[in-house]
Formats: structure tokens, sequence, C-alpha cells
């Protein structure tokens, strides 16, 4: 057979490295960094490799199973979605398109297949759409659409120009950025301090990041408003504000001004952890850098102040002058101007609520964290029927572990996944697309968040199985099963998507793009020549835009939308009455944060070895302070109670994080549910989800504030000796 290398992504996470994978006698025997990529420049993490893994995991599902009993067994894919397709009209014609529902998880985002995802969730017309945006960027979309007009118009860090950088809530080290691609993260912030600009990580731990940065600030979680408020009152009363361009480009400057003058660095303090003249020379610094960004992500969106906390953090970028120029927040232009299109589409905010009413649809979805209850709870519009795409919302969703139980509840549920999770063991059908390394891609979505434009092509390691199919294959599948077209029709339906795949409806996309010949030319990007470009095509640094983007009613950077602005004036009010996120309730005195580390991604590369070996990563990180107050060993079992649940992880003693505040890793637990993934099933660990339910969420979007539970810690007693 030989050996072949064959240039493509990793499409584990936002970064999408360029990789150089070798083939030997159809196994993969290498997998390295393609120095040739335009944005990766053969930079890979120690995850690239488990792309490989997952190729030729023996646990991955290679044929559709159909359950029984409690047992899987394989079955045909025309009998598999002949079934599915008669289950699931049965539902829907016995308790209405509501009853049927559906989860989309983070993988999808990676596979142009997700088009077809959302092609399905229009044939149904169910206003049960989850996804795992309502545990993640949900508050970014929501302050995006208010300010620029555009859900999509998140900004981007131009980290790559930028004089300071400051991070909040992120640790692009370990997870090379979210909502700002950045592979390589840690020399692209090395190379700040290098060309004579400055670092700054407010974060409650010393994180991989901060270890990069000249400075760490060590926030209490949830401070981060209260911080920004502060900062914003420096800026203003101290005139640091770019005041010509905020008057020329933005709504709202008065408004704002008159937020923030009566909230003093001296109010922020105490409910920071941070003193009054590091919150000053913190705004001046902003201030005075030639050009500056502050980019915040996760860890801040987790937040009850999850909406607030990112609008403020868009308001300090612009009021310094940072928004829309280089150095600072900035808006790619992509191959397809996913922007331009979005801010016409109805973000159906509050065009249904869920059952309960006390949450709003958002971009035509429902939060997650209500995703239990909806199943649950009887009576009309109840959740019967479920399609979970490239999620496992039992382990990574917070709904004190009310989920999986609720799956088992369910009339009919199928899964699209390659593995039988905590979440696809429930369904009655579990269909498995090919491998990524089987799939051919032309990626247009994370290019609207680099740090540079770019578009590039995603190869094929291995042709698919002749039985194989992608996952936009079996989506127009079911497509095809919900629509009234059977026999003939049907099939003529089929034959029609059959030729449709994403890749070429992108590449026509691409043609007609800002990059396109049909503007550009001759010189113009297609997919044909992204094709033969292994690295793919560098489209320039980011461009200035926004003016041109923006979708909001006076075509205007919106600085202090109402309830936004109402919204602050209710948390500064209830800090000073004493109710802050802040502030311990009784019985429980340590703030419980999250953590990502660099060979674990969520719940699913756990089952390949090589992501796993070494020590065990799911242990609560407490600071020795706490930890000699409670008399707690390093490396002993502990229990982490919350109010609504308690889980035993070891603990590791550690003075990176702050005190008063934990951090336990989330995706584990899988030897709780003894599941398909063997070596998954081996490792320990709990599921951190497990001490959070839907109380806490951001109010605007709903998004699951698992960064503002709080827990207690003791010695675990009763298990010790049984781990
Ligand atoms: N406590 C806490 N909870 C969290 C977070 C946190 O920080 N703290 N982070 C949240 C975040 S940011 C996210 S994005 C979510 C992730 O939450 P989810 O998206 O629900 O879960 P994942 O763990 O990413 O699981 C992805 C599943 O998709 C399958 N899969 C992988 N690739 C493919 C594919 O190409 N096709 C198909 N059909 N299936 C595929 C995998 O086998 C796996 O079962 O977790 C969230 N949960
Ligand atoms: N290796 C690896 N990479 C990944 C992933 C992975 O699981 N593993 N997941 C991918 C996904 S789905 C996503 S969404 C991205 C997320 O990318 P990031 O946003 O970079 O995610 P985290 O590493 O969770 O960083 C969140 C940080 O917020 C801090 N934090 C927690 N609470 C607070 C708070 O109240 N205030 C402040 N200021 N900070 C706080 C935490 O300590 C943590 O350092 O990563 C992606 N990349
Ligand atoms: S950072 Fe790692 S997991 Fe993410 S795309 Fe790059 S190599 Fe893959
Ligand atoms: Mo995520």
């Amino acid at each position: 057979m030989g050996s072949k290398t064959v240039r493509r992504q990793c499409t584990l996470c936002e970064a999408h490295c360029g990789i150089i994978v070798t083939v030997e006698n159809t196994q993969v025997t290498r997998i390295e960094g393609n120095p040739d990529d335009v944005l990766s420049k053969g930079y890979i993490c120690p995850k690239a490799t488990a792309m490989g893994g997952l190729h030729h995991d023996p646990d991955r599902l290679r044929t559709p199973m159909r359950r029984v009993g409690d047992r899987f067994e394989p079955v045909g894919w025309d009998e598999a979605l002949r079934e599915i397709g008669i289950r699931l009209r049965r539902v829907r014609a016995e308790h209405g398109p509501h009853a049927i529902a559906m989860y989309l998880g983070n993988p999808a985002a990676h596979s142009t297949s997700v088009l077809y995802a959302l092609l399905l969730r229009a044939v149904l017309r169910t206003r049960n759409f989850f996804s795992a945006s309502s545990i993640d960027q949900f508050p970014q979309e929501f302050v995006a659409w208010r300010m620029f007009g555009s859900n999509v118009l998140m900004p981007i860090a131009d980290i790559d120009r930028t004089d300071r950088l400051v991070i909040l809530g992120a640790n692009p080290a370990v997870s090379n950025g979210s909502v700002t691609t950045m592979p390589g993260a840690r020399d692209r912030i090395r190379a700040i301090r290098a060309r004579g600009g400055s670092v700054v990580v407010i974060d409650p731990r010393r994180t991989e990041t901060a270890r990069l940065a000249d400075e760490h600030v060590a926030i209490e979680p949830g401070g981060d408003p209260y911080l920004l408020l502060a900062m914003l009152h420096v800026l203003v009363t101290e005139q640091l504000c770019d005041e010509r361009r905020i008057r020329a480009t933005c709504t709202g400057w008065d408004e704002l001004r008159a937020l923030v003058t009566g909230f003093t660095p001296e109010d922020a303090a105490p409910l920071t952890g941070i003193d009054p003249d590091t919150i000053r020379r913190l705004a001046r610094e902003h201030a005075a850098a030639g050009s500056a960004v502050l980019y915040a992500r996760i860890g801040v969106c987790q937040q009850t102040t999850g909406t607030l906390t990112h609008w403020l953090v868009n308001t300090l970028n612009a009021v310094t002058g940072n928004l829309d120029r280089p150095g600072g927040q900035m808006f790619a232009t992509p191959p397809i101007d996913i922007a331009r299109f979005t801010k016409y589409l109805p973000m159906g905010y509050g065009s249904w609520t869920d059952r309960s009413g006390a949450h709003k649809s958002f971009r035509s979805e429902l939060p997650v964290g209500v995703l239990a209850d909806e199943i649950l709870t009887p009576g009309e519009g109840q959740i019967r029927a479920m399609i979970t795409y490239a999620g496992n919302p039992v382990l990574s969703t917070p709904q004190r572990g009310a989920l999986d139980k609720a799956l088992d509840t369910l009339d009919f549920s199928v899964a699209l996944d390659m593995y039988i999770t905590e979440t696809s063991r429930h369904a009655d059908f579990v269909l498995p697309p090919i491998s990524p390394l089987e799939r051919e891609e032309l990626d247009v979505l994370f290019p609207v968040f680099s740090v540079r434009n770019n578009i590039r092509y995603d190869a094929r390691v291995f042709d698919p199985p002749a039985d194989g199919l992608e996952d936009w294959q079996i989506l127009a599948r079911l497509i095809t099963e919900m629509l009234p077209v059977r026999g003939l029709a049907g099939r003529i339906t089929n034959a029609v998507f059959a030729q449709l795949s994403p890749l070429r409806l992108i590449s026509v996309g691409v043609l007609t793009g800002p990059h396109g010949p049909l503007r550009r030319g001759i010189r113009g990007v297609t997919a044909g020549k992204t094709r033969r470009s292994p690295g793919g095509i560098d489209l320039g640094p980011l461009q200035p835009r926004l003016r041109t983007l923006l979708g909001t009613e006076d075509r205007r950077v919106q600085l202090a939308p109402t309830d936004f602005r109402a919204a602050a004036v209710a948390l500064i009010a209830d800090a000073r009455g004493g109710v802050a996120a802040t502030i311990a309730p009784d019985g429980y005195d340590l703030k419980l944060i999250g953590r990502r580390h660099l060979r674990s991604n969520n719940s699913w590369l756990h089952n390949i070895p090589t992501m796993v070996k070494g020590r065990d990563r799911c242990t609560a990180l407490m600071h020795p302070a706490d930890a000699a107050a409670r008399g707690l060993i390093d490396g002993e079992p502990v229990t982490v109670s919350s109010e609504v649940g308690a889980i035993e992880v070891p603990l590791e003693i550690s003075d990176e994080i702050r005190p008063g505040t934990i951090s336990v890793p989330h995706g584990y637990g899988h030897r709780e549910a003894g599941v398909g993934w063997s070596v998954a099933a081996e490792l320990p660990g709990a599921n951190v989800n497990l001490l959070h339910d839907n109380s806490l969420t951001d109010p605007f979007t709903g998004t699951a504030a698992v960064n503002s539970t709080w827990v207690s810690v003791s010695a675990a007693v009763a298990a010790a000796g049984a781990r």
C-alpha cells in the first residue's frame, strides 16, 4: 500500500491548525504541524494526534446502531432511516412539531454539515431547539446583536498587531483562542511583549496564559462587571476617552457617562478583590497604549453577568478608540461575508419562551438548561422525541443530572454521534458519520473569527467506506423523512440533496464573496484555487470595516442599550445593598469555576489513550490557605457540594488559584455511566455539571452561569476507601 502524506487541518477546535498526516499501510503513523499553513504556521497542540487516534479507535462506530433492550446492535442505513422517519412522524402527528427537540453540540460547528442541521431545524419547525451555544458564547452573540446589529459581529481581538492585550476570562495558551481564532496563541502572545507591548491576564487562576503575561490580576470570580464599570469611571472622569471618535460613530455616550460617574474604583475593590490603584492604572494604561484590546471569552460568559460583562468589554474598547482599528477589536473580511446576511435575519428574541416563561428564545433557540424540564414536565408542548447531533449534553450541560433520567422517558430519540456516549446511550438509534479524516471540507465559519483573513481547504486522508455517510448526508436523509415526500418523490428528493453537498454550496458562496472572482476578477479566490493551496490562502490582515457591516437602526454602535444600563444600575444597587454574586451565601464558602487542559477537549477525547495518559486531571484545584483551613490533604478525595448536588474528586493544592475559589474541569464522569467508550469508562473523574442547575443563568440569554456556583468542600469520608 505504501505511504503518503496529506495536508489538511485538525478540526478538533476553532484553531483548525494545519497538519501533515503521514499514512503507512492505512495506518496514521504521524501527525505534524504544516509550516505552510497560512494561519497556524506549523503550530499544533498535543490534541492534533488524536485525529489519528479517533480514526483508528475500535470503539468508534462504523455502522448505525439500533437499541434492543439495553443493548445496541448494528442495522443498515436504509432500515434505520425508514424506521426513524416513521417514529418521528408519528410523534409529530400525535403531539405537534414542538414535541420533537433538537440539540446541536460543539463539533457541529467544526464541519460544514451544520448547514444541513439548520435546514432540518427549519423543516421540523420546532421551538425546542437547543445547542451548546447557551453554555458558551450566547452572551457575546447577544451583545453583538444589540451593539452592532448582528449576532455574528462578535469582535475579534487583533492580537497580532496590538500594543496591549488584556485578557479577561480566557486561557488561549491552552484553548488557542475562541471567537478570536489564534492557533499558536502562546507565540502570538509572546510576540506582543517582544515588540515592546504589554499583556495582562485578569483571571481567578494564574493560568498558562497568565504565566506568559507581564501582569496577572487575580480577580474574584464574577467581579468582572464591577471592574469594568470602575475602569470606565476612570476613563470618563479623567477624560481619557476618544470623544471625537465616539461622537462620530456611537450612540449612547451621554447615558454611558451618567451610568459610570457614580461608581468608583473604591466601590469596585471589595467586589473584585482588586485594589483601587490597580483598577485606575489598568484604565489609564488601556487609554495610553498606542492600540489596546480587552479580550474576554468563556470565563465571563458563564456568569450571571455574562451579557453585561461582554457589553462593558466592547464598550471599554470602543471608548478608548480601539473598536474597528488595527490592534484593537476588529471584524474579519471572510470568504463568505456571513455578517452581511445575518443582520437581516430575525433573532427571534422572545418570540417564544420555555413553558415556565422564565427564558426567552434567542436566535430562535431556547437555553439548554431548560431541556430536561421541557422533557419531564407534562402538558401541552412537552418534548417527546429528540435528535442530538454532535453533542453530549448529559455531561456538558448543568441540569443536576436530570437530563440523564429525562432522556430515558422520551418516546423516541436518535443521536448522530460516532460513539455510544452518556447521551447517545439513551437513543433508539445512533447514527455515526464517517471519521473526520475521511471528510473533505472548506470551512467558512472560523475565518469569520480568525485573527487574519484566510481560506483553507481540508483534504480527505482516507476514502470513506462504501457505506459511510457524512453528517450532512445523514441529516439530508432525515430531512427527506420529515418532508411530505414518500416513495418516488422521496427518492427524487434524496437524489437532489445528494448533489447539494455543503462543499458545492460553499464554493458558490466563495465565488460571490468579498475575495471571489466576481469582485476581484482574475485574482479572485475560488474553491478550486484553495484546494490547490495545501496551506490555504492568506487573505491579508483584518481591515477596518464595521461601518459597512453595522445592522443597527441608526447605523451606529450602541454604547448603552437601555436594558443593559438598567441591569447595570440594578447590579450596582444590589452590591450597595450587600447582594452581589461575589458574596457567599450561608453554608457555602467557595466559588467554583472551570478549567481546560491541553490534552482534553470538552467530553470527547477521553477515549484516546494518548490524550488521557499521565496523572488524573479531573481534580479540585484549591489554594493552600483554603486547604489548611479545612484540614485537607493534597491528592486525597474531597466532596464538593453545591445546593443541588455533590461530587467526589481528588484535591490538588496550588497557589495558582485565588483563595476562596476552586476549579474543577468539565467533561468527565464517564465511569458513572458505564458507556460504550472503553478507555473513557475507566477514567477517574466526576461530572462537575451535577453541581449546577438552571437556576443560575445570564438573564438576557439564559446561558448557564456555571462559574457563578457556590460550593463547600470537605474530606470525602465514606468513599475514601472505595476509590
Ligand atoms: N461546567 C462546564 N460545562 C461546560 C463548559 C464549561 O466550561 N464548564 N463548556 C461548555 C462548552 S464551551 C461547550 S462548547 C460544551 C460542549 O458540549 P457538547 O457539544 O454537548 O459536548 P462535547 O463534549 O463537545 O461532545 C461532542 C460529541 O460529538 C461527537 N462528535 C465529535 N465529532 C463529531 C462529528 O463530526 N459528527 C458527529 N455527529 N458527532 C461528533 C463526540 O463523539 C461527542 O459525543 O460544553 C460546555 N459545558
Ligand atoms: N485544550 C482545549 N482547548 C479547547 C477546549 C478544550 O476543552 N480543551 N474547548 C474549546 C471550546 S468549546 C471553547 S468554548 C474554548 C474556550 O476558550 P477559553 O475561553 O480560553 O476557555 P477556558 O480555558 O475555559 O478559559 C476560561 C478562563 O476563565 C477563567 N474564569 C472563570 N471564571 C472567571 C471570572 O469570573 N472572571 C474572570 N475574569 N475569569 C474567569 C478561568 O479560570 C479560565 O482561565 O476553548 C476551546 N479550546
Ligand atoms: S489547537 Fe490543537 S486541537 Fe485545536 S486545531 Fe490546533 S492542533 Fe487541533
Ligand atoms: Mo465551547
